[in-house]
């Protein structure tokens, strides 16, 4: 058996009733047989034993009162994965979903994403089970003051930075700051990222992941010899992501005809450009959840119960969350003709639908490289902060699209050094793990 298949089987072992990390661990090991087989040093240095196992992951008690003078228990999170090129780096997730599986799928991913921009952040995530919908700003901050009052002890700015993630925001990341803050009794705002611009947040952040997105998908559009000028867009979720996305689509002559909730999703053939774009922030602050808000409002068509991906469109970009393409849909996608499979989100596409997709040689781009333009501006945000220093938009959106397109390159390089074609999944697995693999090797077994 080879020392890539070993370790799996190793990882599935020691990491019961985790799919969604065994799901993860599975897309990225496979796709490294070859560097292992012409690197050896890497299974003499345990290198994938040593990258499957987090350096550290701190589970703990978030108690907080709710508005009705009942104590609440959430359950919290920070996996600090890997450290071998920069301190722990990643998102904070408040999803009622949030489990030990999901947050170390997400932090083992992060280690690649972040080892691809290029920049100095190891690999890191965490978050709660909390449910941010229907909650007052009260609850929030309460119980990002109880969460901030475990974690603080864990993070520095050179030690692990968190960051928004799905349910985190600038409000959430203004409260952990504030009690990070008052407990440190230090101005260390280095500390976390995606602040707002007040008090050491970046100019573009908001906007990075989605128009990081959009400038990978204009690389690949551009490898195969077409541009984004007139392409329609399916799109899923309605969150920042979504929002960056559509926005940056409109100005490159594309257009966003999708965007999608928890219940279904709107079909806008006008495209969501100008004011529209502008809604999908007003309706995340609504804080309703509830994208048919939007047909209303713009007269157009909501789909209950359906996902974006049964409309014919020339791209597909799943925003939202994890597994939201099955087999089934990716079938349907297939049926329709969709050339372009650009992952945002992070794994957003099931093991099973993203064999389907590379079997029907569509051209697919994995999240790890599309989505790090959130993490690199991030990245970006600390440099800014130890300077005490900001750049302009227009210096970090030129820096931000120099990244992507260093992202794109670096994918299709290790991709042709290993003999495998245009494949962006292997290629930016392959140029992640190596860049950590050899920091891992240098630093001894640690
Ligand atoms: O998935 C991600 O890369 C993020 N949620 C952003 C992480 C960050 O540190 O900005």
């Amino acid at each position: 058996m080879s020392y890539v298949k070993e370790q799996l089987e190793k990882v599935m072992e020691k990491n019961p009733g985790q799919p969604e990390f065994q799901q993860a661990v599975q897309e990225i090991l496979t796709s490294l047989e070859s560097v292992i087989e012409r690197n050896p040093q890497y299974e003499k240095a345990g290198i994938l034993e040593r990258i499957t196992e987090p350096e550290r992951q701190i589970i703990f008690r978030v108690p907080w009162i709710d508005d009705a003078g009942k104590v609440q228990v959430n359950r919290g999170f920070r996996i600090q994965f890997n450290s071998a090129i920069g301190p722990y780096k990643g998102g904070l997730r408040f999803h009622p979903t949030v489990n030990l599986s999901i947050v170390n799928f997400l932090g083992f991913e992060q280690i690649f994403k972040n080892a691809l921009t290029g920049l100095p952040i190891g690999g890191g995530k965490g978050g709660a089970d909390f449910d941010p919908r229907g909650k007052s700003d009260r609850e929030v901050m309460a119980f990002c003051q109880s969460f901030m009052t475990e974690l603080y002890r864990h993070i520095g700015p050179n030690v692990d930075v968190p960051a928004g993630d799905i349910g985190v925001g600038a409000r959430e990341i203004g409260y952990l700051f504030g009690q990070y803050k008052k407990i440190r009794n230090a101005y260390e705002n280095g500390v976390l990222t995606g602040k707002g611009m007040s008090y050491g947040g970046s100019l573009i952040r908001p906007e990075a992941t989605g128009f990081g997105a959009v400038y990978f998908a204009k690389e690949v559009l551009e490898h195969c010899g077409e541009s984004l000028e007139g392409k329609t867009v399916a799109v899923s979720g309605f969150g920042n992501v979504a929002w960056g996305t559509a926005s940056k689509m409109e100005e490159l002559g594309a257009k966003v005809v999708t965007v999608s909730g928890p219940n279904g999703y709107v079909y806008d053939p006008d495209g969501v450009t100008g004011e529209k774009v502008d809604y999908l922030l007003e309706m995340r602050a609504s804080g309703r959840d509830n994208v048919k808000d939007y047909a209303d409002k713009f007269g157009v068509q909501f789909f209950e119960g359906k996902k974006p991906w049964e409309q014919k469109v020339d791209i597909i970009m799943p925003c939202a969350t994890q597994n939201e393409v099955t087999l089934e849909d990716a079938k349907q996608i297939v049926k329709n003709g969709v050339k372009y499979y650009i992952e945002v989100s992070n794994m957003p596409t099931t093991n099973e639908a993203l064999e389907y997709l590379k079997e029907k040689k569509l051209i697919l781009a994995p999240s790890k490289a599309v989505n790090a333009g959130g993490v690199a501006v991030s990245a970006l945000e600390m440099s800014q902060n130890s300077m005490r220093y900001g750049w302009s938009a227009e210096e970090v959106d030129t820096k931000l699209q120099d990244i992507m397109v260093n992202i794109h390159k670096q994918a299709c390089d290790a991709a042709q050094r290993y003999g495998l074609g245009y494949d962006l999944f292997a290629g930016a697995n392959i140029a992640g793990f190596e860049r950590v693999a050899d920091a891992m090797l240098a630093q001894g077994i640690i």
